[in-house]
């Protein structure tokens, strides 16, 4: 793992419809996530929050992508910044904001990386396009996109495209998969641990699987980890809860898992909603999973 972090805040709301969620970068500062860091050895460096657009005021109604213009504009500045970090040699931490966020992580990451590899952890698959999103909602959209599918203002963030080939992509906890995802994962050959083969396998085993897999292919890994990938009743403030999730211990075993096998190059923390939340308890959880994916050790 590298030495210094740098932590970008993405006060990104325009990519789902509850409010709330651009204040999920300033819970986890609240919840106390440089310090923590910093504690842990490392160099936190916050680059404070990038700059949002406004919400559209006439939707295009022919095109079924909500905001667009404000999410493509935060993509390709996102993109920019996380591109000059990797650059510096710092490890990319984001805070978000919506999972639409994603779309410029990836867009500035992918720039480094000849096969990156990306671990979705997440109860969606966030697959969807504009003809298949049931609800014109780019969060729903982001890895889609970062394979270069769906709108070009979105899968052209920083000028080229794909950011991620099928073959690298790891979705673990998916549980509401939307039909035009279901035939993609298969289309694409995507690999994918839903809550059925989690339970099955167990956590260990999954994360040994998706360890081995992506070692020797990809020459770093992204993690991007929506807080509804966890179970409501450890992570509550997400606009999207959906029952059945992964438990915050084996949240906790997955990142310390990762941590141990050091593959993991960037990532990013999103849909943390303090407005839906119980005294920013999902913050907190969300800075102690990045504790954990940083190596802390109990003893
Ligand atoms: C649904 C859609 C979604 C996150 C919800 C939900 C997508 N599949 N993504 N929460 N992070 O609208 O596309
Ligand atoms: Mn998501
Ligand atoms: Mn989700
Ligand atoms: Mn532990």
């Amino acid at each position: 793992m590298k030495s210094k972090i740098t932590i970008v805040g993405v006060p990104m709301d325009l990519g789902q419809r509850n409010p709330g969620v651009n204040m999920g970068p300033n819970a986890m500062r609240y919840a106390g996530v440089s310090e923590y860091l910093e504690g842990l050895g490392y160099k936190v460096t916050d680059y404070n929050d990038i700059e949002i657009g406004k919400a559209e005021y006439l939707e295009d109604p022919k095109i079924n992508l909500r905001n667009l213009k404000a999410v493509a504009d935060a993509s390709e500045t996102l993109g920019e910044k996380v591109d000059s970090i990797v650059k510096s040699g710092e490890f990319p931490l984001i805070l978000g904001g919506d999972h639409s966020v994603a779309i410029g992580s990836l867009a500035g990451i992918a720039k480094n990386y000849k096969k990156l590899g990306v671990i979705w952890y997440d109860a969606h698959g966030d697959l969807n396009t504009p003809e298949t999103s049931p609800s014109g909602n780019i969060h729903g959209m982001p890895l889609a996109a970062s394979l270069g599918i769906g709108h070009p203002a979105l899968t052209n963030v920083l000028n080229y495209s794909p950011k991620v080939k099928p073959e690298n992509i790891v979705i673990i906890g998916a549980r509401d998969l939307d039909a035009g995802e279901r035939e993609l994962i298969k289309a694409r050959g995507i690999k994918v641990y839903t809550m059925h083969e989690i339970d099955r396998l167990g956590m260990t085993r999954v994360i040994e699987e998706t360890i081995e897999y992506l070692k020797d292919r990809t020459d770093g890994v992204h993690l991007s980890l929506d807080l509804d990938g966890l179970d409501p009743a450890d992570a509550p403030g997400v606009g999207t809860p959906v029952i059945g999730g992964i438990s915050y211990r084996e949240s906790h075993l997955a990142m310390e898992m990762l941590a141990e096998a050091d593959i993991i190059t960037s990532a990013d923390f999103v849909e943390v909603n303090p407005i839906l939340d119980e005294r920013n308890r999902t913050a907190v959880v969300a800075v102690k999973l990045m504790g954990s994916l940083f190596g802390e050790k109990l003893l």
